[in-house]
């Protein structure tokens, strides 16, 4: 098939989503084409069967706001006749459903019928999609897209509560690809980080309100009263200077570092004994199952679709939002012995294995081919 992948280039999960399928659906002998406004960061080498499309939207002085939207939505019009696209998958509703929508209208008026697979990914439902600012539109999209997907059950159940949804609605949770990991580097260097008597906890996100990122540090201060411990802060966003701030007020300067936005991920979870999620709001928690499948335990909120991947007593540990004394004390827990440590990790690593890459990508394939035979 020949498939056209809309999403956010960033850090972000549903780019990193987006892009992992991308490139395992080229693996699989897909004819794949991003298109976005920069190239992917996950997004390494572009091969015969990956191509990245540039969507570009010329400054002009009266526009007050730049027409992402209509850039997109024609770009997709001109990739979609000149690769003869056999289906869009759209990752996030806002706005790359609408402009989705409006791509497959245009290509109708020219007898090109190309189905529209819309991906839901979180705070295009939760934070950002509700909001009566973009709800109409986002209710369009999802009842005008011919296959919806959601990445939890919790999200979808979010989005019927929180829209007014006439489609069906598949849960096809993220994935990993557990095949690669620990197979880039041999050796985890854990003495670059941390003394040999020291724990590593982690946390990565974007530092948007919706992460807690001070909860993070409020629960290493309280971890490493007990446990002696080194936090790596890895990401970069609005929070951070507040964290920095907090760690200094905490008298936490030799224990926090920050090493801000990376593409060693794996790297740094190989050397992590417990990842830290706080979140307010998560539909899934991919930085979770990234962990996980790095043997790295998890203490999280029980935010949205969290549960679905942090497994309580099993995996790590859920708290309600913001109760930083539980997080801590279910931390302590797990790090106060090297068996219960190992335990954790086992755990966590099996579980994830349920999220390999290879049980999932089939079910999008079929869902494509289902939607492309009912035409
Ligand atoms: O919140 C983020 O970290 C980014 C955001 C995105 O859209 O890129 O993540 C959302 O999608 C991820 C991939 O499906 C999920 O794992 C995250 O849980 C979800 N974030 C929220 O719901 C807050």
């Amino acid at each position: 098939m020949k498939i056209a992948i809309v999403c956010y280039p960033t850090f972000g999960g549903s780019g990193v989503v987006a892009t992992e399928l991308g490139i395992a659906l080229s693996h699989r002998g897909h004819e794949v084409h991003f298109v976005t406004y920069k190239q992917p960061v996950r997004l390494a080498l572009l091969n015969e069967n990956i191509h990245f499309h540039e969507v570009n939207v010329p400054d002009y002085a009266l526009f007050h706001y730049q027409p992402y939207e209509l850039a997109l939505s024609s770009k997709l019009v001109n990739i979609v006749k000149k690769h003869q696209i056999d289906i869009l998958h759209v990752h996030y509703a806002i706005p790359h459903a609408y402009a989705g929508y409006m791509a497959k209208m245009m290509l109708k008026e020219e007898g090109i019928e190309v189905p529209m697979v819309t991906t839901l990914h979180g705070t295009d439902i939760t934070l950002v999609g509700s909001h009566p600012f973009y709800r109409p539109a986002v209710t369009f999209s999802i009842n005008n897209s011919d296959v919806v997907t959601s990445v939890s059950e919790s999200l979808k159940q979010d989005t019927l509560r929180l829209f007014d949804i006439r489609n069906e609605i598949e849960v096809v949770p993220n994935f990993i690809d557990t095949s690669v990991i620990h197979k880039q580097f041999t050796d985890c260097q854990r003495d670059l980080m941390a003394n040999t008597n020291e724990r590593i906890i982690t946390h990565i996100s974007n530092f948007r309100k919706v992460k807690r990122v001070q909860d993070v540090i409020e629960v290493f201060h309280r971890i490493q009263l007990e446990v002696p411990s080194k936090l790596l802060m890895v990401g970069d966003g609005p929070e951070r200077e507040g964290a920095e701030i907090l760690v200094k007020d905490l008298g936490l300067q030799d224990d926090v570092k920050f090493l801000g936005n990376s593409n060693e991920i794996d790297k740094i979870l190989c050397f992590s004994d417990l990842f830290l999620l706080p979140s307010e709001a998560e539909s899934f928690g991919l930085a979770a199952l990234e962990a996980m499948v790095n043997k790295v335990p998890v203490i999280s909120s029980n935010a949205g679709g969290i549960p679905e991947v942090n497994i309580d007593g099993v995996t790590g540990y859920l708290s309600n939002v913001g109760n930083i004394a539980d997080m801590s004390l279910n931390a302590i827990k797990i790090l106060k012995d090297d068996d219960t440590l190992n335990r954790f990790k086992e755990n966590a690593q099996r579980e994830a294995a349920k999220f390999d890459i290879k049980n999932i990508v089939p079910i999008y394939e079929a869902l494509y081919e289902g939607v492309l035979v009912s035409r």
